[in-house]
C-alpha cells in the first residue's frame, strides 16, 4: 500500500458487501442507465445495495450520505452533484471509517484528495471530452463559427472541465467564437428554455456546444420551433451518448457526440473488491470514451440507452 493510505479507512475482505450508492438525480437517461448498471452489478454479485436519489439537491445528497453512515454500510459510492458542497460528506465518511469512492463526478481537489480523503475517483476525463467536442466541431465548420455554449450544472466537475477542454482547444482557432454561454443544468427542459433565450439574443449563432445530450435535445426542440434546421443552420456538438442524441446524429441533426460512459457498475465493484483485498487502488481510474460521428453511429445505436 502507498503511504498515503495509512490513515484511510480499511475495508475487511468479505464474500458480499453492503454498499451505498448516493445518486445525484434521476431526471435524465444517463443517470437512469448509471443506476441500472449499479443495480445489475449488485444483483449479479449478491451484494446489498443501499440506493438514494438526491433529486438534484446537494444538501439532500449530504444527508443521504449521513444516513448511509448511520446504517453502517461497508462502502459508499458517491456521485457528487457539485464539487464543493459534497466535501463534508466525503470527510464524514472518512471519519466514520467507511471507505468512499467518487463515481463519475469529482470534488474540489484542493479540499479532498484521492488516496487520502477518499479511496479513488472513477470516471471520465471531462477536459478531454470538451477537447474532443471542440476538435470535431472545428473540423465540421471549417474553423469558422459563432458558438452558443450550454453549460452543465454550475459548480459540477463535468461542467467546469468540459468548458475548460473546449476553451483550451479553440484558443488556437480564432475563427471560432463563443458568443454566449449559460447553464442549462444538464436538463432537457432547462436546455430548451436557455437556448431559446440565448438564440433570440444572438440570432447570428451558427453552432451549439452543449455539455450533455439532454440539453442538446432541448435546444434542438427550440431550434425547430424557431423554424431552423439543426445540422444545417446550426452545427451541434454534444456529450454523453443517449439514444435520442445518437438518433439525432444518425438523422444529421448533430455532428458529433463524445461518449461519456454511464456503465460504472463493473469498474466500481471491482475496485471495491480490490480495496477489500488490501491491494492498492489508483486514486484516479479513467474510463475510455469513444467519439461518435456519422461514420460509426449506426454501430453504436443498438447499445444506446
Ligand atoms: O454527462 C450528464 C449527467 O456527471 C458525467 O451528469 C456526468 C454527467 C453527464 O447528468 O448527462
Amino acid at each position: 500500500l502507498r503511504p498515503a493510505y495509512a490513515d484511510m479507512p480499511k475495508l475487511k475482505e468479505k464474500e458480499t458487501y453492503k454498499i451505498g450508492f448516493a445518486q445525484t438525480e434521476s431526471n435524465n437517461p444517463w443517470r437512469l442507465q448509471q443506476t441500472k448498471s449499479m443495480q445489475e452489478e449488485a444483483k449479479k454479485r449478491g451484494w446489498q445495495l443501499v440506493y438514494t436519489d438526491a433529486a438534484g439537491s446537494a444538501a439532500k445528497q449530504v444527508a443521504d450520505v449521513r444516513s448511509m453512515i448511520a446504517q453502517k454500510v461497508d462502502v459508499i459510492l458517491l456521485a457528487p452533484r457539485e464539487e464543493r458542497p459534497l466535501i463534508p460528506a466525503v470527510m464524514e465518511a472518512k471519519k466514520a471509517g467507511i471507505p468512499l469512492f467518487l463515481i463519475d463526478r469529482g470534488v474540489d481537489p484542493s479540499l479532498a484528495k484521492g488516496g487520502e480523503d477518499y479511496v479513488a475517483f472513477i470516471g471520465s476525463d471531462f477536459v478531454e471530452e470538451g477537447r474532443l467536442a471542440a476538435e470535431a466541431l472545428v473540423k465540421a465548420v471549417d474553423g469558422k463559427a459563432k458558438v452558443i455554449e450550454l453549460v452543465g450544472t454550475v459548480g459540477s466537475s463535468p461542467a467546469n472541465d468540459r468548458a475548460k477542454g473546449f476553451a483550451d482547444y479553440i484558443k488556437d482557432h480564432p475563427g471560432i467564437e463563443v458568443i454566449a454561454s449559460q447553464s442549462g443544468d444538464f436538463a432537457r427542459d432547462k436546455g430548451r428554455q436557455v437556448f431559446e433565450t440565448l438564440y433570440q439574443a444572438h440570432p447570428e449563432a451558427t453552432a451549439l456546444y452543449s455539455h450533455n445530450d439532454e440539453m442538446t435535445m432541448g435546444a434542438i426542440a427550440a431550434m425547430e420551433a424557431a423554424g431552423k434546421v439543426p445540422g444545417k443552420d446550426l452545427i451541434i456538438a454534444s456529450i454523453d451518448g443517449t439514444k435520442d442524441a445518437a438518433q439525432a446524429l444518425q438523422d444529421g441533426k448533430v455532428v458529433v457526440v463524445v461518449e461519456c460512459n454511464p456503465n460504472f457498475g463493473p469498474a466500481a465493484f471491482d475496485a471495491v473488491v480490490k480495496y477489500g483485498k488490501g491491494e492498492a487502488v489508483a486514486p484516479r481510474l479513467v474510463n475510455k470514451d469513444r467519439v461518435f460521428t456519422k461514420e460509426n453511429i449506426a454501430e453504436y445505436l443498438p447499445e444506446a440507452y
